[in-house]
């Protein structure tokens, strides 16, 4: 199949947004086999060309950092915050993560399969194709794999791949709160064997804060993942810059997330690995944060830059990753261009993916086309959803072209 009279944005070489004004893409196999001018398209294959109307033809959208399967409901703690109650208190409550984690436990798998995919649908209708899930909502070992299932279902049952990340280190759980050693623990020597043996995770994450995971326990979680051979992700620098960007840097880590606390020694340190800097401004949007992430630091020291939403119950109930684009621009001046590279080219590093987030030769045929004509319509509008349809593998699985 030849897609053929389309604005690309490949967002490979040097051109900004890799722009080829009047393309097309041939997809064989599911890969993409060529990509270029459309008067260069190979003619052989021009018979089984479908004309795109000179629309914008982008690579499939990829949410690098999701918290997307959870049981119940936080907007009650939404509603408590807007009357004045602070983020930390409701925590101390009971109430925050805490909360979330004692309805994940009680909902049978199904229940976590349906509400996830309702939030699913709504990536999926603004052009995700790869989406990364994390757990972290179980803290036992029981319901951390339960997460984990249900976030490969949601895989084998959408048109979207998932990848998961096993977050047992996201906080302390009720039974482990006058023992975090015990609870380090329980992560390193149960959880992560039990998770690698059942492959059910394909990174592990931490939240390295002063109200979460020191750094000595961070590192703890790391050198445990490592012996199994799985790669490291860090919520790090969130909320005060406890040094967690440059440990998991030590560690090669796949990105480090969040990072508003980052200083230029901390980005320097990233920058001497393969580490790429995930921004999350949902986050800093909801818990109304005035520390900005330093873009201009990364930019100097050429670290790749992603976007995610972070959908999650508590800071981030953002279910829109075109709506994160527009913060990334309008919060953390990013230029469109760069929210674009962060939810394709750099989301998929993120995630250590090298078959995807660009149109090249050899690639995923992960495509997205669009009710526009250029690439920065995409992070300008609030609320508006120009996805005409999405090509997965190859097939259209969204939506028409003609
Ligand atoms: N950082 C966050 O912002 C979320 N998790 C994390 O490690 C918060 C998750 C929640 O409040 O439920
Ligand atoms: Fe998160």
């Amino acid at each position: 199949m030849l897609f053929s009279h389309v604005k690309l944005a490949t967002m490979t070489g040097v051109q900004p947004y890799g722009l080829i004004a009047d393309g097309a893409v041939l997809v064989e196999d599911g890969r993409i086999a060529w990509a270029g001018p459309r008067q260069d398209a190979p003619r052989e294959k021009t018979g089984k060309a479908v004309d795109c109307g000179g629309r914008l033809l982008t690579p499939g959208l990829i949410d690098c950092h999701t918290h997307l399967v959870y049981g119940g409901n936080r907007a009650n703690e939404f509603e408590m915050r807007l009357n004045g109650a602070a983020y930390a208190d409701i925590a101390k409550a009971g109430g925050g993560i805490l909360s979330t984690v004692r309805a994940t436990r009680e909902a049978a798998e199904d229940e976590l399969v349906q509400s996830a995919s309702v939030r699913l649908e709504s990536l999926l209708r603004e052009g995700v194709t790869t989406i990364e899930i994390k757990s972290g909502y179980g803290l036992d070992v029981e319901t951390e794999m339960k997460m984990l299932k249900v976030a490969r279902k949601l895989g084998e049952t959408h048109f979207v791949d998932v990848v998961t990340s096993y977050l047992g280190a996201h906080t302390f759980p009720a039974e482990y709160r006058d023992d975090h050693a015990a609870y380090v623990d329980l992560v390193c020597a149960k959880a992560l064997p039990a998770i690698a043996e059942a492959k059910l995770a394909d990174a592990v994450d931490a939240f390295c804060e002063g109200i979460a995971f020191s750094v000595a326990e961070t590192e703890k979680v790391f050198a445990a993942a490592k012996k199994l051979g799985l790669p490291i992700k860090l919520h790090a620098e969130q909320l005060s810059n406890l040094g967690g960007a440059k440990l998991a840097a030590r560690y090669d880590a796949l990105s480090v997330d969040h990072i508003e606390y980052l200083d230029e020694d901390g980005v320097e340190a990233i920058a001497r690995s393969r580490t790429v800097a995930v921004l999350l401004p949902g986050a800093f949007y909801y818990l109304k944060e005035k520390q900005h992430p330093p873009v201009a630091a990364l930019r100097k020291h050429k670290v790749p830059i992603a976007i995610a939403t972070d959908l999650n119950p508590g800071s981030s109930p953002v279910h829109s990753l075109l709506t994160t684009m527009n913060m990334a621009c309008v919060l953390f001046g990013l230029t469109p261009e760069e929210a674009l590279r962060g939810v394709t080219a750099n989301a998929a590093l993120a995630l250590g993916l090298k078959d995807r987030g660009r149109i090249a030769p050899g690639l995923k045929a992960d495509l997205v086309l669009w009710n526009a004509e250029r690439p920065g319509d995409l992070a300008y509008p609030l609320g508006l959803n120009p996805c005409a349809a999405v090509i997965r593998d190859g097939a259209i699985v969204r939506g028409q072209i003609g």
